[in-house]
């Protein structure tokens, strides 16, 4: 691949954030030059053999797992965390299904499990972390929860790295891309606590029967312009650095993700920024990881080459996630009057029912946790959990009757 080198770094106390570096070839020839960082696909592959694709998923089409998943580069290893309805339709049996048959026809190391499992409410709370269990003792809803889940499956499994790809998108290629880019941003970083965040080139929609290319999604340029907000107040110096601030999809080196902590839904990436500002940043008062702080945080923003095009989730979705986003903004130990009165006029309407905007759910770094026990806990007890080792042939009952294009029909 031929990546563009960062024009700027920002730098604020241990964070180092890498300004947007453009896709200029997916494949390219070994030429470099000074704007350009040539890196080769050995090189790639020697870090997708080491990475864990999480795929949060809640009732999502069946076709766009299935394309997801073909997607995904082979040397991965693939974990899909499911918080689908198992009731009037199982859709976890059929996603289940859908894996399986891939990892027969492929061979790929593939993992599943589903969020509301018993079995899983109970290993977390043997694991001491209850924070993110509700009154039953299952995990709480949200795409924050399913992905701390498959972060502590792919530890479990020794991966270096952890990248997530939703479930929604209709373009398997450009998933096969970010894959590549996440990979790339790693071959690039020179501190082992590093974090690789996508921003779209485009985010195509239909505006009056034709296609439109859109540049930038409402929440995601307000959640930008905030975080560079608490940043330039901080500093002193105005910058506009951030552009990946509700990155879902994104990549993490499992030492950074044993040491952050994670909010709640849909503000987990916002509050990647301020979780690391305000630990690592300037202002840093107490030093928990002293480690991470010699050696660096750093954070590189890749503007992908493929348009994103995903399922849209509709008005109360885009207020949800906007009024979760400004939330860490407004209660970063950073921010000050001045930002949080910008906060308060943006949300504007969206905060009626609250008088100030509503603390995240935070939940604690899983570092402390043993996640090998985590997982040994969930091979002997749970019914959900499924995993499929690279190269075992399972059900083949089952692969017969997907090579005869009997099962999967479109739902
Ligand atoms: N495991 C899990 N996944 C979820 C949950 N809620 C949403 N997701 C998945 O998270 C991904 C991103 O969610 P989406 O609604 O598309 O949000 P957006 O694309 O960021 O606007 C999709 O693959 C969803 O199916 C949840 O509660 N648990
Ligand atoms: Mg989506």
């Amino acid at each position: 691949m031929l990546i563009e080198m960062p024009r700027h770094t920002e730098i604020f106390g241990s964070v180092k954030i890498h300004e947007l570096q453009r896709v200029l070839k997916l494949d390219s020839g070994g030429f470099e030059n000074p704007r350009a960082k040539d890196i080769s696909f050995g090189e790639i592959k020697a870090v997708l053999e080491h990475l864990a694709i999480i795929i949060p998923i809640k009732d999502e089409k069946i076709h766009l797992l299935d394309g997801v998943l073909r997607a995904i580069p082979f040397d991965c290893t693939v974990i899909v965390v499911s918080n689908s309805e198992r009731d009037a339709h199982d859709i976890y049996r059929m996603e289940k299904d859908v894996i399986t048959n891939i990892h027969n026809l492929t061979q790929q190391e593939i993992l599943s499990i589903h969020q509301k499992d018993p079995e899983l409410g109970f290993a977390f709370y043997e694991a001491g972390y209850d924070c993110l269990l509700d009154r039953d003792g299952l995990v709480r809803d949200g795409k924050s929860e399913g992905m701390i889940t498959g972060m502590l499956l792919a530890k479990s499994l020794g991966k270096d790295f952890i990248g997530f790809a939703d479930a929604d998108n209709y373009v398997p290629g450009s998933v096969r891309e970010y894959v590549i880019d996440y990979a790339a941003g790693f071959c690039m970083s020179e501190s082992p606590y590093s974090m690789v965040r996508l921003h779209w080139r485009y985010k195509p929609k239909v505006v009056e029967d034709r296609l439109y290319f859109k540049k930038w999604g409402r929440v995601s340029e307000t959640t930008n312009k905030y975080l560079n907000l608490l940043l330039s107040t901080c500093t002193g110096f105005e910058t506009g650095v951030v552009i990946t601030g509700n990155a879902g999809e994104h990549a993490l080196t499992t030492k950074l993700a044993d040491i952050m902590s994670y909010s709640t839904g849909y503000s987990v990436e916002p509050y990647h920024f301020v979780y690391l500002f305000d630990e690592f940043g300037l202002k840093a008062e107490k030093i928990a990881y002293s480690d991470a702080l010699t050696a660096g945080i750093e954070i590189f923003q890749i503007e992908t080459l493929n348009p994103h095009l995903h399922e849209e989730k509709g008005e109360e979705h885009i207020k949800n996630m906007l009024l979760g986003s400004l939330c860490t903004v407004y209660h970063s130990e950073l921010c000050n009057d001045y930002v949080r009165s910008k906060v308060l006029e943006e949300l504007g309407d969206i905060l009626d029912a609250w008088e100030r905007p509503p603390e995240n759910i935070m939940m604690p770094p899983i570092g402390v946790i043993d996640a090998s026990k985590f997982t040994k806990l969930l091979k002997s007890n749970s019914e959900t959990f499924v995993m499929h080792e690279q190269g075992s042939i399972e059900d083949e009952a089952k692969e017969e009757e997907y090579l005869k294009g009997e099962s999967f029909q479109a739902v």
